[in-house]
Protein backbone atom coordinates (compact mmCIF):
# COMPACT_ATOMS: atom_id res chain seq x y z
CA UNK A 1 0.00 0.00 0.00
CA UNK A 2 0.99 3.41 -1.18
CA UNK A 3 -0.61 6.17 0.52
CA UNK A 4 -0.44 9.78 1.19
CA UNK A 5 -1.94 11.67 4.23
CA UNK A 6 -2.94 15.41 3.37
CA UNK A 7 -4.68 18.26 5.65
CA UNK A 8 -3.91 21.48 6.67
CA UNK A 9 -1.64 22.11 10.13
CA UNK A 10 -3.84 20.73 12.91
CA UNK A 11 -6.15 18.47 10.98
CA UNK A 12 -4.48 15.34 12.31
CA UNK A 13 -2.29 13.66 9.94
CA UNK A 14 0.87 12.92 12.43
CA UNK A 15 -2.23 11.91 14.88
CA UNK A 16 -3.84 9.43 12.40
CA UNK A 17 -0.53 8.12 10.73
CA UNK A 18 0.69 5.83 12.87
CA UNK A 19 -2.83 3.79 13.29
CA UNK A 20 -3.30 3.95 9.55
CA UNK A 21 0.38 2.69 8.84
CA UNK A 22 0.13 0.25 11.57
CA UNK A 23 -2.68 -1.19 9.94
CA UNK A 24 -1.82 -1.48 6.56
CA UNK A 25 2.06 -3.05 7.43
CA UNK A 26 3.69 0.24 6.02
CA UNK A 27 6.28 2.19 7.46
CA UNK A 28 4.78 5.98 8.89
CA UNK A 29 7.36 8.48 6.73
CA UNK A 30 6.82 11.97 7.67
CA UNK A 31 8.60 14.61 6.90
CA UNK A 32 8.08 17.12 9.76
CA UNK A 33 9.13 14.35 12.14
CA UNK A 34 12.30 13.46 10.26
CA UNK A 35 13.19 17.46 10.28
CA UNK A 36 12.47 17.69 13.95
CA UNK A 37 14.85 14.98 14.46
CA UNK A 38 17.71 16.29 13.02
CA UNK A 39 16.85 19.70 14.50
CA UNK A 40 16.85 18.05 18.02
CA UNK A 41 20.44 16.42 17.24
CA UNK A 42 21.83 19.73 15.46
CA UNK A 43 22.84 18.20 12.44
CA UNK A 44 23.34 20.07 9.06
CA UNK A 45 20.01 19.08 7.55
CA UNK A 46 18.37 20.44 10.97
CA UNK A 47 19.97 23.15 11.18
CA UNK A 48 18.89 24.19 7.41
CA UNK A 49 15.53 22.97 8.00
CA UNK A 50 14.94 25.18 11.79
CA UNK A 51 15.47 28.67 9.93
CA UNK A 52 12.31 27.38 7.56
CA UNK A 53 9.74 25.36 10.26
CA UNK A 54 10.60 28.03 12.80
CA UNK A 55 8.91 30.81 10.36
CA UNK A 56 6.32 28.41 9.45
CA UNK A 57 7.61 28.14 5.62
CA UNK A 58 8.35 25.16 4.06
CA UNK A 59 11.95 23.87 3.79
CA UNK A 60 13.25 24.08 -0.10
CA UNK A 61 11.92 21.54 -2.13
CA UNK A 62 15.29 20.43 -2.63
CA UNK A 63 16.37 19.49 0.52
CA UNK A 64 12.87 17.87 1.80
CA UNK A 65 12.77 16.06 -1.99
CA UNK A 66 16.46 14.20 -1.02
CA UNK A 67 15.56 12.98 2.11
CA UNK A 68 12.27 11.45 1.18
CA UNK A 69 14.52 9.81 -1.67
CA UNK A 70 16.28 7.86 0.89
CA UNK A 71 14.02 7.19 3.51
CA UNK A 72 11.93 5.47 0.93
CA UNK A 73 15.13 3.57 -0.58
CA UNK A 74 15.31 2.16 3.08
CA UNK A 75 14.20 -1.73 2.99
CA UNK A 76 11.42 -1.00 4.75
CA UNK A 77 9.17 0.96 2.39
CA UNK A 78 9.67 -2.07 -0.75
CA UNK A 79 5.74 -3.22 0.35
CA UNK A 80 5.19 0.15 0.34
CA UNK A 81 4.88 3.29 3.20
CA UNK A 82 2.35 6.32 3.99
CA UNK A 83 3.72 9.78 3.45
CA UNK A 84 2.72 11.72 6.56
CA UNK A 85 3.20 15.82 4.97
CA UNK A 86 4.99 15.06 1.38
CA UNK A 87 4.40 16.43 -1.12
CA UNK A 88 3.37 19.77 0.22
CA UNK A 89 4.49 21.68 -3.61
CA UNK A 90 3.86 20.87 -7.31
CA UNK A 91 7.81 20.04 -7.24
CA UNK A 92 7.22 17.53 -4.61
CA UNK A 93 4.25 15.58 -6.49
CA UNK A 94 6.35 15.26 -9.96
CA UNK A 95 9.52 14.02 -7.37
CA UNK A 96 7.17 11.75 -5.68
CA UNK A 97 6.13 10.05 -9.35
CA UNK A 98 9.29 9.70 -10.40
CA UNK A 99 10.63 8.29 -7.02
CA UNK A 100 7.16 5.80 -7.56
CA UNK A 101 7.54 5.25 -11.05
CA UNK A 102 10.99 3.92 -10.16
CA UNK A 103 9.84 1.00 -8.06
CA UNK A 104 7.63 -0.36 -10.69
CA UNK A 105 4.91 0.51 -8.52
CA UNK A 106 2.05 2.96 -8.46
CA UNK A 107 0.45 5.37 -5.30
CA UNK A 108 -3.61 3.88 -4.42
CA UNK A 109 -4.28 6.67 -2.40
CA UNK A 110 -4.47 10.21 -1.08
CA UNK A 111 -6.20 11.02 2.21
CA UNK A 112 -7.29 14.25 2.76
CA UNK A 113 -8.56 15.26 6.45
CA UNK A 114 -10.88 18.11 6.66
CA UNK A 115 -11.25 20.43 9.85
CA UNK A 116 -12.78 23.70 10.67
CA UNK A 117 -10.68 26.34 10.73
CA UNK A 118 -11.37 27.37 14.00
CA UNK A 119 -10.69 23.70 15.63
CA UNK A 120 -6.90 23.95 13.29
CA UNK A 121 -5.75 26.77 15.71
CA UNK A 122 -7.72 25.47 18.93
CA UNK A 123 -5.63 22.09 18.51
CA UNK A 124 -2.27 23.80 17.60
CA UNK A 125 -2.90 26.09 20.46
CA UNK A 126 -3.25 23.39 22.82
CA UNK A 127 -0.37 21.19 21.68
CA UNK A 128 1.80 24.52 21.90
CA UNK A 129 0.65 24.22 25.76
CA UNK A 130 1.99 20.17 26.03
CA UNK A 131 4.84 19.93 23.39
CA UNK A 132 6.46 23.54 23.24
CA UNK A 133 6.93 23.40 19.13
CA UNK A 134 8.63 26.33 18.38
CA UNK A 135 6.12 26.56 15.60
CA UNK A 136 3.23 26.85 17.67
CA UNK A 137 2.87 30.35 18.12
CA UNK A 138 -0.39 31.91 16.94
CA UNK A 139 1.81 33.61 14.55
CA UNK A 140 3.35 30.72 12.69
CA UNK A 141 0.33 29.12 13.03
CA UNK A 142 -1.17 31.56 10.86
CA UNK A 143 1.63 31.49 8.57
CA UNK A 144 1.81 28.14 8.15
CA UNK A 145 -2.01 27.68 7.40
CA UNK A 146 -1.82 30.72 4.81
CA UNK A 147 1.28 28.50 3.03
CA UNK A 148 -0.98 25.33 2.81
CA UNK A 149 -3.84 27.11 1.32
CA UNK A 150 -1.47 28.84 -1.42
CA UNK A 151 0.86 25.79 -2.12
CA UNK A 152 -0.66 22.78 -0.69
CA UNK A 153 -4.15 22.73 -1.11
CA UNK A 154 -3.76 22.98 -5.25
CA UNK A 155 -2.16 19.31 -5.20
CA UNK A 156 -5.57 17.96 -4.23
CA UNK A 157 -6.94 19.13 -7.53
CA UNK A 158 -4.48 16.92 -9.18
CA UNK A 159 -4.85 14.00 -7.32
CA UNK A 160 -8.70 14.29 -7.39
CA UNK A 161 -7.97 14.23 -11.57
CA UNK A 162 -6.13 10.92 -11.03
CA UNK A 163 -9.16 9.10 -8.65
CA UNK A 164 -7.43 9.05 -5.95
CA UNK A 165 -8.48 11.52 -3.39
CA UNK A 166 -10.67 10.47 -0.35
CA UNK A 167 -12.01 13.13 1.52
CA UNK A 168 -12.38 12.30 5.72
CA UNK A 169 -14.05 14.61 7.89
CA UNK A 170 -10.86 15.19 10.44
CA UNK A 171 -13.39 16.54 13.15
CA UNK A 172 -14.90 14.63 16.09
CA UNK A 173 -12.70 11.66 18.44
CA UNK A 174 -9.89 10.72 17.46
CA UNK A 175 -10.84 7.19 17.23
CA UNK A 176 -13.80 8.18 14.88
CA UNK A 177 -11.58 9.74 12.54
CA UNK A 178 -9.66 6.47 12.44
CA UNK A 179 -12.80 4.66 11.59
CA UNK A 180 -13.49 6.60 8.74
CA UNK A 181 -10.37 6.53 7.14
CA UNK A 182 -10.28 2.72 7.80
CA UNK A 183 -13.85 2.42 5.80
CA UNK A 184 -12.38 4.17 2.79
CA UNK A 185 -9.22 2.79 2.13
CA UNK A 186 -10.29 -1.05 2.99
CA UNK A 187 -11.51 -1.92 -0.07
CA UNK A 188 -9.50 -0.23 -2.39
CA UNK A 189 -7.19 -2.19 -5.03
CA UNK A 190 -3.60 -2.02 -3.72
CA UNK A 191 -0.71 -1.74 -6.46
P1 LIG B 1 4.36 18.77 10.20
O1 LIG B 1 5.12 18.04 11.24
O2 LIG B 1 3.80 17.95 9.10
O3 LIG B 1 3.25 19.60 11.03
P2 LIG B 1 1.68 19.81 10.96
O4 LIG B 1 1.25 20.16 9.57
O5 LIG B 1 1.37 20.77 12.05
O6 LIG B 1 0.97 18.47 11.29
P3 LIG B 1 1.10 17.45 12.47
O7 LIG B 1 1.03 16.13 11.81
O8 LIG B 1 2.27 17.69 13.34
O9 LIG B 1 -0.10 17.73 13.44
P4 LIG B 1 -1.55 17.03 13.55
O10 LIG B 1 -2.38 17.70 12.53
O11 LIG B 1 -1.51 15.55 13.56
O12 LIG B 1 5.26 19.93 9.55
C1 LIG B 1 5.96 20.87 10.33
C2 LIG B 1 6.86 21.76 9.46
O13 LIG B 1 7.89 20.97 8.80
C3 LIG B 1 6.18 22.50 8.30
O14 LIG B 1 5.57 23.69 8.71
C4 LIG B 1 7.41 22.73 7.36
O15 LIG B 1 8.21 23.82 7.78
C5 LIG B 1 8.22 21.47 7.49
N1 LIG B 1 7.84 20.46 6.47
C6 LIG B 1 7.27 19.25 6.71
N2 LIG B 1 7.05 18.58 5.54
C7 LIG B 1 7.50 19.40 4.54
C8 LIG B 1 7.51 19.28 3.11
N3 LIG B 1 7.03 18.19 2.48
N4 LIG B 1 8.03 20.30 2.39
C9 LIG B 1 8.53 21.40 2.99
N5 LIG B 1 8.53 21.59 4.34
C10 LIG B 1 8.01 20.59 5.11
O16 LIG B 1 -1.99 17.35 15.04
C11 LIG B 1 -2.12 18.63 15.56
C12 LIG B 1 -2.68 18.57 16.99
O17 LIG B 1 -4.06 18.23 16.96
C13 LIG B 1 -2.02 17.54 17.91
O18 LIG B 1 -1.79 18.13 19.15
C14 LIG B 1 -3.04 16.43 18.05
O19 LIG B 1 -3.00 15.81 19.31
C15 LIG B 1 -4.34 17.19 17.85
N6 LIG B 1 -5.40 16.37 17.24
C16 LIG B 1 -5.26 15.57 16.16
N7 LIG B 1 -6.44 14.97 15.87
C17 LIG B 1 -7.35 15.43 16.79
C18 LIG B 1 -8.75 15.19 17.02
N8 LIG B 1 -9.47 14.37 16.24
N9 LIG B 1 -9.34 15.85 18.03
C19 LIG B 1 -8.63 16.69 18.83
N10 LIG B 1 -7.32 16.94 18.68
C20 LIG B 1 -6.67 16.32 17.66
Amino acid sequence: MRLILMGPPGAGKGTQAKFVADHFGVPAISTGDIFRANVSQGTPLGVEAKKYMDAGEYVPDEVTNRMVRNRIDEPDADTGFLLDGYPRTLAQVEELDGMIAHTGHRLDAVVVLTCDQDELVARLLARAKTDGRADDTEDVIRRRQEIYLEETEPLIAVYRDRGLVHEIDGMGAVEDVTKRIFEALDNIEQS
